[in-house]
């Protein structure tokens, strides 16, 4: 079964493509030629995840996915959420992980959740899986892998953050690997029917 993941983000793409089973093949936005931004004007992650599946699927008429996913900080009334990937602007400067832990400069609440909303466009037909991994903003900068808010982000029960750990750690607990499991569980099931 072949599905096209509608990202323009690499790194989601390298996580994901670790984590499909054998008998998917994935192709990217890049693979299949499309370079247009999507608009993403949703006011949740749903909406975001449908806009951005939909968009392709319109285009392309096969079967799709796509995640829509951010950074949940409760001392910042839910900042900077469905906005984390432009939070500090779209310039080439802009740098979320800076503005995130000024932001919260003084502050003792330190709680924040990481949420993920993959959207399955199959056979026309459309389908959310959800991940959602809780945890806490450090106070600076840990790690170097990963990317976006990883280096500050903490899950709970560990005591180093989404930079400090291997691919397959991250995915094992990410919002990300969450959702991806749920979405395998169901396109394994179809497959079988
Ligand atoms: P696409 O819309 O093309 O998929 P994007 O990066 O714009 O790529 P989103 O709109 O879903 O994706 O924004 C999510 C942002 O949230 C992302 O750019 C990161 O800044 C942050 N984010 C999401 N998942 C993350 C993760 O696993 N680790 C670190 N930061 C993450």
């Amino acid at each position: 079964m072949e599905l096209i993941f509608a990202t323009h983000n690499d790194h989601k793409v390298k996580e994901v493509a670790q984590m499909l089973p054998s008998y998917l093949t994935m192709k990217s936005l890049t693979d299949i030629n499309f370079h247009d931004e999507i608009d993403e004007t949703g006011k949740t992650f749903e909406e975001n995840a449908l806009l951005k599946a939909k968009t392709i699927f319109e285009k392309t008429n096969k079967n799709i996915f796509a995640d829509d996913s951010g950074l949940v900080i409760d001392a910042l009334d839910g900042a900077p959420g469905v906005y984390s990937a432009r939070y500090a602007g779209t310039g080439k400067d802009a740098d979320n992980v800076t503005k995130a832990l000024k932001e919260l400069e003084g502050k003792t609440n330190r709680k924040a959740y990481f949420i993920s909303i993959f959207c399955l466009i199959l056979n026309g037909k459309e389908y959310f899986f959800e991940g959602k991994v809780n945890g806490t903003i450090s106070t600076e900068i840990l790690g170097e892998d990963g990317f976006g808010y990883d280096p500050i982000f903490i899950p709970d029960g560990y005591s180093k953050s989404f930079a400090q750990m291997t691919a397959e750690e991250k995915n094992n607990i990410s919002h990300r690997g969450l959702a991806v499991k749920k979405l395998n569980y169901f396109l394994t099931k179809q497959n079988k029917n």
